[in-house]
């Protein structure tokens, strides 16, 4: 039962116990603004995104990437409970905020990238395979209530 193996739930809880999530969080939500611009249009509240420097100073995008990263934890702690875990959330971000799933996906990836930058070496394949699969699993449990 469960999507993730021993391995893969080792690599992704013991990685999650060294993040720090205001950092990455913040990071991560930054590269995402800067890298794929058009999603800029979900955070029109957040003040000056005028450029990659405004943006990865700005508190309101490293306050709701802390939000988010946080929240993305929860998946961390319900690893063989993933779409019941953000069915909530889903509904959120479909009925409410209407944001398009595909973001969930770059985000992941982006999300990947900044472990990457953060835990160097190691952040091993072994590792990697495992958060890939754990990103990928929270972008489709965020996309499921969607109609
Ligand atoms: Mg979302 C709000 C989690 C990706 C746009 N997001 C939120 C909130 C949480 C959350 C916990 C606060 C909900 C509340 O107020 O009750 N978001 C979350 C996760 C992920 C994600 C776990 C993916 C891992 N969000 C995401 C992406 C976008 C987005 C990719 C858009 C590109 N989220 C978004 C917006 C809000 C939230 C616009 C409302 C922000 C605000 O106005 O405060």
């Amino acid at each position: 039962m469960g999507e993730f193996t021993p391995d893969e739930k080792q690599h992704i809880v013991s990685l999650w116990a060294k993040v720090n999530v205001e950092e990455v969080g913040s990071e991560a939500l930054a590269r995402l603004l800067i890298v794929y611009p058009w999603t800029q249009r979900f955070f029109s509240t957040f003040g000056n995104l005028s450029s990659a420097n405004a943006i990865l100073h700005n508190p309101k995008v490293h306050a709701h990437g802390k939000k988010v990263l946080t929240s993305f934890g929860d998946a961390v702690k319900n690893l063989d409970n993933i779409k019941a875990t953000f069915a909530h959330l889903s509904e959120l971000h479909c009925d409410k905020l209407h944001v398009d799933p595909e973001n969930f996906k770059l985000l992941g990836n982006i999300l990947v990238i900044v472990l990457a930058t953060h835990f160097g070496k190691d952040f091993t394949p072994a590792s990697q395979a495992a958060w890939q699969k754990l990103v990928s699993s929270v972008a489709h449990a965020l996309s499921l209530k969607y109609h």
